[in-house]
C-alpha cells in the first residue's frame, strides 16, 4: 500500500526519494509525489497520477534540489486516484506531510479546521495532518510539539513525515499503526515505511515503536514514546540484500521469486535442523517449554498466509494430535470467539504488518491466550516486535505482490513447528527424523518442478482464454487447490475458485462445460481413488481435467484429460511441492493475457489498513 520516504541531508536527496519510492512500486499503488525545500526555503513540489518512472521524468525537465524532502506513492483511500489527492500535502506554503494509513476522524477535524480558515485543496484524510499541524503551530513555534498535539487528536492509523520550510534543519516523523523505520546515515538521516527504500543509502536501521514520534535532524535522531518520554529504540544493522530491488536475469519479479525459492527453503531450514532432528531452540530460547504445554493452537492470518495456515491445521490435528483452529483474522478480530485452555495465538504473515493480523494479536494477548508466535518474513516488522515468540521465514524480500516464495517458507515453518509440538506429544525419534530428511528433500524436489516449466508453460496457452475455472484438491491439497484459485486470480484475473473435491456434487458440479477448465491436485495418497472418482464426475459433464500428479497414480493423458507429472515425493512434503506448479502455470497464464504480474491492478502487497 502506500509507501513513504524522506531525508535530512546535505546533499540533494531528489534521486536518493525517487529510487526509494522505486523500491517500494511493489506494495501497489496509484499516484506519486515528493516535496523538497530548495535553497531559497521554499516548499517545492512536483505529483504525478500513475508510475514513479512518470514523476522521475517530471523532475528530470525541473529538478528539485535541497537536502530536505518526503516523498509518496499513494494507494487511494479517501479521494480518487489524482493528482491534487497525491501526497505531499501542503498547508499553506509552509508544512508538508505525507502519510500512511486511515485517520478516521477527518471529517470532524476537516470542519473544524474549515471553520478556523483553512482551505482544502485534496479530498483525502491526509491535508487535515497537514493544516492540524499548522493550525496548532500558531500557538508554539516548535514543529515537533505542534506534531506531538496533532497527533494526539488523530484517531485511525498512521504512519506519517512532516517537514516545515522555516526550519530545514529538521523532520519530523511520527507512527501509530502504520510502519516507520529510520535509516542513519553519517551526518543524513531518513525515514521509510520499508527499510527496502533506504538500502542504498544505509544498512543501519531504528525501528518505531507505536506511538513514537521522532526529531530527526542530519546529526540526530531523537525519539519520545506514546507518553512524550525521551527514548532509546534499538539500532540494527540489515542483513536483506542491497539488490533485493533488482529483477535479475528474470522477466519479472514473481518468475524471480518462483525460482528462489529452493534457496529460500534452505535458509528457512539453515541451522534450524540437525541430522535427525529439529532444534525447537529456533523458536526462541523457552519454546521447548511453552511447547510441551501447549494443548491447542490458534492460527491467524489472511490471504496466503491463511493458506499456508489451513495446511499446518491438517498437520497438526494428524502429526501433533492437538486441536488446531484457524480464522481469517479480519473475521477473528470482530467476534467473541472461545480460548481454548493452554493454546498457542500463532500469526502468519509475509510482511507482519497486516493490520488485521495485528489487530488480532493485540485482540489475543488481552483474551488469555497461553502464549503468541509469529512466523514472519520481515525481521523487526511490528508482528515479530509484539508476540512472545517468531520464527523468521528468511525467504529474502518479496517484491512481486503474489505471494510465491514467502507461502512455501511459511509452509516449511510450520511443518517444523507442528514437528517440535508433536516432539512434546510424543512422536517417535524415528517420525522425527522421517520429517526431518522430508524437510531437507523440499529444495530439491521444487528444483525438479521448476524444470517442468516449458511443459506448464504450453498447458497455459489452452488456460488463458478461458474466463473461469476450478481448483480442486482433498485433504492437505485442498488449501493448496485455494492457493492456486488465487495466485491465477490475482495476476491473470481470470475467476477462479477452489473446492474441496467432495464438495463437487453440492453445487459447483453445475457450472462444468468446456469452457470450465478444472484443475486438479492429485498426488499419490490414500484419498486419491476418491479423487479419481470426483474427476470421473467432472469429465461426464464434458469438463477438461488438467491433473498435476505423480507417477504412482497412473493417471495418464485421454480425451479431455491433461496430466503433468511431477516426482514423487514424501506425503508430508506434497503440499509444499504441489504449491509451486500452479504458480507457474497463473505467471504463465498472465503473460498470455499481458496482465501487470508483479503490482496486479487493485491490490497491494502490504494490506496495513483494515
Ligand atoms: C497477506 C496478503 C498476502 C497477499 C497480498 C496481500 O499479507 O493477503 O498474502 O499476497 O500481498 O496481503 P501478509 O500478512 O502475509 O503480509
Amino acid at each position: 500500500m502506500c509507501g513513504i520516504v524522506g531525508a535530512v541531508a546535505q546533499r540533494d536527496v531528489a534521486d536518493i526519494l525517487v529510487e526509494g519510492l522505486r523500491r517500494l512500486e511493489y506494495r501497489g499503488y496509484d499516484s506519486a509525489g515528493v516535496a523538497i525545500i530548495d535553497n531559497e526555503s521554499q516548499l517545492k513540489r512536483i505529483r504525478r497520477l500513475g508510475k514513479v518512472a512518470e514523476l522521475a521524468d517530471a523532475l528530470s525537465l525541473e529538478p528539485l534540489t535541497g537536502g530536505t524532502g518526503i516523498a509518496h506513492t499513494r494507494w487511494a483511500t479517501h479521494g480518487e486516484p489524482s493528482e491534487r489527492n497525491a501526497h505531499p500535502h501542503f498547508s499553506g506554503d509552509d508544512i508538508a506531510v505525507v502519510h500512511n494509513g486511515i485517520i478516521e476522524n477527518h471529517e470532524i477535524l476537516r470542519n473544524y479546521l474549515v471553520q478556523s480558515g483553512y482551505e482544502f485543496t485534496s479530498d483525502t484524510d491526509t491535508e487535515v495532518i497537514a493544516h492540524l499541524i499548522h493550525h496548532e503551530l500558531k500557538s508554539n513555534g516548535n514543529l515537533l510539539d505542534a506534531v506531538k498535539r496533532a497527533v494526539h487528536q488523530l484517531d485511525g492509523a498512521y504512519g506519517m513525515m512532516v517537514i516545515d520550510r522555516r526550519d530545514p534543519s529538521r523532520a519530523i516523523a511520527a507512527r501509530s499503526g502504520s510502519p516507520l523505520v529510520i535509516g542513519l546515515g553519517i551526518g543524513e538521516n531518513f525515514v521509510a515505511s520499508d527499510q527496502l527504500a533506504l538500502l542504498p543509502v544505509t544498512r543501519r536501521f531504528m525501528f518505531l515503536e507505536e506511538g513514537d514520534v521522532v526529531e530527526i535532524s542530519r546529526q540526530s535522531v531523537q525519539v519520545y514514546n506514546a507518553k512524550g518520554d525521551k527514548v532509546e529504540r534499538e539500532i540494527s544493522e540489515s542483513s536483506v540484500e542491497h539488490d533485493a530491488g533488482d529483477k535479475g536475469k528474470y522477466r519479472h519479479f514473481m518468475l524471480k521469486e518462483i525460482h528462489e525459492q529452493p534457496d529460500a527453503i534452505n535458509n528457512t531450514l539453515e541451522g534450524r535442523l540437525n541430522e535427525k532432528q529439529i532444534i525447537e531452540e529456533s523458536f526462541g530460547p523457552n519454546a521447548k517449554e511453552l511447547f510441551s504445554k501447549t494443548e491447542a493452537v490458534q492460527i491467524i492470518a489472511c490471504g496466503t498466509s491463511y493458506h499456508a495456515g489451513m495446511v499446518a491445521r491438517y498437520w497438526f490435528e494428524e502429526i501433533a494430535g492437538i486441536q488446531c483452529n484457524i480464522e481469517i483474522a479480519s473475521e477473528f478480530r470482530y467476534r467473541k470467539s472461545f480460548v481454548p485452555k493452554n493454546c498457542l495465538f500463532v500469526t502468519i504473515s509475509q510482511s507482519g504488518e497486516t493490520a488485521d493480523t495485528l489487530a488480532a494479536l493485540r485482540l489475543a494477548k488481552e483474551t488469555g491466550y497461553m502464549a503468541s508466535l509469529s512466523i514472519c518474513n520481515v525481521p523487526g516488522s511490528s508482528l515479530v516486535r509484539e508476540s512472545d515468540l517468531s520464527f523468521m521465514t528468511r525467504a529474502g524480500a518479496e517484491i512481486g505482490v503474489a505471494s510465491t516464495k514467502a507461502f512455501t517458507t511459511q509452509l516449511v515453518a510450520l511443518l517444523m513447528l507442528v514437528t517440535s509440538i508433536a516432539k512434546q506429544k510424543g512422536l517417535s525419534k524415528e517420525q522425527e527424523a522421517e520429517i526431518v530428511k522430508a524437510l531437507k528433500e523440499v529444495p530439491n524436489k521444487i528444483n525438479h518442478v521448476l524444470q517442468l516449466s516449458n511443459d506448464i508453460e504450453h498447458l497455459a496457452e489452452e488456460f488463458s482464454e478461458k474466463h473461469h475455472s476450478l481448483f480442486l484438491g482433498r485433504g492437505n491439497q485442498y488449501p493448496i487447490a485455494m492457493e492456486g484459485a488465487l495466485k491465477l486470480k490475482e495476476i491473470s484475473y481470470i475467476h477462479a475458485e477452489a473446492y474441496a473435491a467432495g464438495e463437487l456434487k453440492h453445487g459447483p458440479l453445475a457450472l462444468i462445460d468446456t469452457d470450465m477448465p478444472v484443475v486438479v491436485v492429485a498426488p499419490n495418497n490414500e484419498l486419491l481413488e476418491k479423487l479419481k472418482s470426483n474427476m470421473e464426475e467432472v469429465r461426464a459433464r464434458g469438463g477438461l481435467l488438467y491433473v498435476f500428479a505423480d507417477t504412482h497414480t497412473k493417471l495418464s493423458n485421454s480425451e479431455g484429460v491433461k496430466v503433468m507429472h511431477l516426482e514423487d515425493v514424501p506425503e508430508v512434503i506434497a503440499p509444499i511441492i504441489y504449491t509451486v506448479p500452479l504458480q507457474l502455470l497463473s505467471y504463465y497464464v498472465a503473460i498470455i493475457k499481458g496482465t501487470d504480474v508483479d503490482q496486479p491492478r487493485n491490490l497491494a502487497k502490504s494490506v496495513t489498513v483494515e
